[in-house]
């Protein structure tokens, strides 16, 4: 993707009318990568203002409000694809994940299954100190924290917040979303955890020292199956969580108690306890349910 915005001609950006933190961070972050602006055709909406003013240095904000002049010869449209949002039928270059396009492009970066155009520019260029706050705060709205996600977006996510200004986007959100505490605690946790993908299922594994219930039932609202463990002096704890998926949490931990572990639980809920041992046994917790999940999908 970059390799072919770096080869344009005078470029400009251009979003959708009314934008929203997706349209102007994804806008904002390709102007910045080619040192051009951001062209918006009315207005920004007042709660991506707020959020913006918050994430983006005033000196970064490379925005001008108002119709495309004709001076420029190539035209990257983000978050968008028709006419009718953009007011143009053709540009060079469109970055988006709404279904359909209209308008003619000679480029196109169309993802439909990504949650947000953020999340298709952080899978496809390196992005740097404001724009990972910047694209995670467009993946953030765009799924109304989390709620609609894609079994990339937790990845790229994770990706975004390990790099540095993740305390940015916590407290980004704390200021700017109502009844976000669980929310926010599942995002801090997702610091130190992995997603894998096995047979269109998403376990997410969390190393977590505040071994919460609550936040575990949360984060089995963003992922399929969730392992979460904690590291004792005498022993590694293991939760396990699986939501609507067909996966007997209480049957795969209950399978180790050959170890001299201790397990308890449900379908969808189990825990144990495996004294005198490492994360060796998160690995084969994860190896289990992956095993699991791939038997039932040949049947
Ligand atoms: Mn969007």
């Amino acid at each position: 993707m970059l390799d072919v915005l770096l080869k344009l001609k005078n470029p400009a950006v251009l979003c959708h009318s009314h934008a929203d933190v997706d349209a102007v961070c994804s806008g904002l972050i390709i102007a910045n990568k080619l040192n051009c602006k951001l062209f918006i055709p009315d207005y920004i909406i007042h709660h991506a203002q707020r959020i913006i003013n918050k994430i983006i240095p005033r000196s970064a904000q490379n925005i001008e409000i108002g119709k495309l002049p004709n001076n420029h010869s190539d035209i990257i449209v983000v978050d968008a694809n028709s006419p009718d949002m953009v007011g143009i039928e053709k540009c060079k270059v469109i970055i988006d994940h709404h279904v359909n396009p209209k308008i003619e492009a000679d480029y196109y970066f169309i993802n439909t299954n990504a949650s947000s155009t953020c999340e298709i520019i952080a899978r496809e260029i390196k992005l740097e100190g404001w724009e990972t706050v910047a694209a995670a705060a467009g993946i953030l709205d765009d799924t109304n924290i989390l709620r609609f996600i894609s079994p990339h977006t937790l990845q790229i996510l994770q990706l975004l917040i390990s790099y540095e200004q993740y305390n940015r986007l916590v407290y980004m959100l704390t200021q700017h979303y109502s009844s976000v505490g669980e929310r926010v605690n599942i995002i801090k946790s997702l610091k130190n955890s992995k997603t894998v993908v096995e047979s269109g299922k998403v376990i997410l594994i969390v190393n977590s020292n505040s071994f919460d219930p609550n936040i575990a039932e949360g984060l089995n609202e963003i992922a399929d199956i969730v392992i979460m463990f904690k590291e004792k002096s005498n022993g590694v704890q293991v939760m396990l969580r699986s939501g609507n998926s067909p996966v007997n949490c209480a049957n795969i931990l209950h399978s180790f108690e050959v170890y001299n572990c201790t397990a308890g639980g449900h379908m969808h809920a189990a825990s144990m306890f495996c004294p005198l041992m490492g994360t060796e046994i998160v690995t084969e917790v994860e190896q289990k349910i992956k095993y699991i999940l791939k038997s039932q999908e040949i049947r």
